[in-house]
């Protein structure tokens, strides 16, 4: 963690109604008195990883400016359960927001599985446009339809990276037969058994645990999450493959987001959007500077180049197969970003 980081995770923690007194902040009785509305965030990280720092940032913002008439109160690191049940506890109301990574909202809302589509985005620049353009509102526009409120700016997870436990994967070739943890996510099975690969279904509570029991003996996640989530303990080698572009959809549940007057929805959308641009240039900061961090600790890098990879999904009718589950639509959103796919 960046000295940066830190202190802006202390002065989140320090603004948290939990540990201040917030209401003697804002000229209010000392004696606790219950928000208008409290609402639950629950999310699959640990603490330290920015998407926490930044979270704790936008409720701070969100009680000051509300006068304390709303309260968010943040559950991290799967302290609710893991993907799937906070994906039904969003659905249910039980929670009124979650963070689903694209991969894992897409069993719910098929399409938002596009932005993951294998070796699809070179770099950030198209990520954002396409995600903050068309291809983005495509997307939320399906997640309205299942009763969810997608807010406009996606947070970022990053470009997943593979790591294995025996030896590292130079090519394609180096897929056969690899038992690798995936998440709770039909494309990223289709994509890794096209690469012949023996993908698993996992939640990301469970990945630490199995890895270090060889239940799997790979996984594949970005460079902060391998660091907070202490991947490398139980973990030799890292490919930079760069394979799929991952981020998360800050949503709400739909009856919880319309019962909030526009003043609050205003207020809670603000300090929700800016935190995640904000969070999205901290992982871009620890991209540059985790992997020193994480070969101290003993992780080994190599760079594979994506073209035995492509080829292998190419043959496999990968491209073409996921062109028709997206649509024409979708698809055509996708390629106006990235150039042709398939
Ligand atoms: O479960 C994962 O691998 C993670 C943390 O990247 C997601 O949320 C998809």
């Amino acid at each position: 963690m960046t000295s940066l980081t830190r202190r802006t995770m202390l002065k989140a923690l320090a603004a948290t109604p939990a540990i201040g007194s917030a209401g003697a902040v804002i000229g209010m009785p000392l004696v606790a008195r219950a928000a208008e509305y409290e609402l639950k965030y629950g999310n699959n990280l640990p603490l330290t990883h920015p998407l926490n720092v930044r979270a704790q940032e936008a409720a701070a913002r969100v009680e000051a400016e509300s006068k304390g008439r709303v309260v968010i109160k943040i559950f991290p690191n799967n302290q609710l359960g893991g993907d799937t049940d906070m994906l039904s506890q969003v659905r249910s109301g039980g929670l009124t927001f979650f963070t689903p990574s694209a991969l894992v909202i897409a069993t719910l809302v098929p399409v938002a599985a596009i932005n993951a589509v294998g070796f699809a985005f070179a770099d950030y620049d198209q990520v954002w446009k396409a995600m903050d353009g068309k291809l983005g509102a495509h997307v939320r526009a399906a997640i309205s339809k299942v009763g969810l409120h997608a807010f406009e700016k996606m947070w970022d997870n990053g470009f997943r990276q593979m790591t294995t436990s025996g030896k590292p994967i130079e090519s394609a070739a180096d897929m056969d037969g690899l038992k690798i943890r995936v998440p709770v996510s039909p494309l990223s099975i289709a994509m890794f058994k096209a690469l012949s690969a023996a993908p698993a279904s996992l939640q990301f509570s469970e990945v630490y645990s199995s890895l270090q029991t060889r239940i799997v003996d790979a996984q594949e996640n970005p460079l902060p999450i391998i660091q907070v989530a202490k991947l490398y303990e139980v973990q030799k080698n890292c490919a930079l493959s760069n394979h799929i572009w991952d981020g998360f959809w800050f949503i709400a549940n739909g009856r919880s987001w319309k019962g909030l007057p526009p003043d609050l929805q205003t207020i809670v959308s603000n300090a929700i959007n800016d935190a995640g641009v904000a969070q999205r240039g901290d992982i871009k900061a620890l991209n540059q500077s985790v992997q020193a961090d994480l070969t101290a600790k003993g992780l080994a890098f190599n760079q594979p180049s994506p073209d035995s990879f492509r080829a292998k999904l190419r043959d496999a009718g990968f491209y073409s197969e996921w062109k028709g589950r997206f649509g024409d639509e979708a698809w055509g959103l996708l390629e106006e970003a990235v150039g042709k796919l398939a």
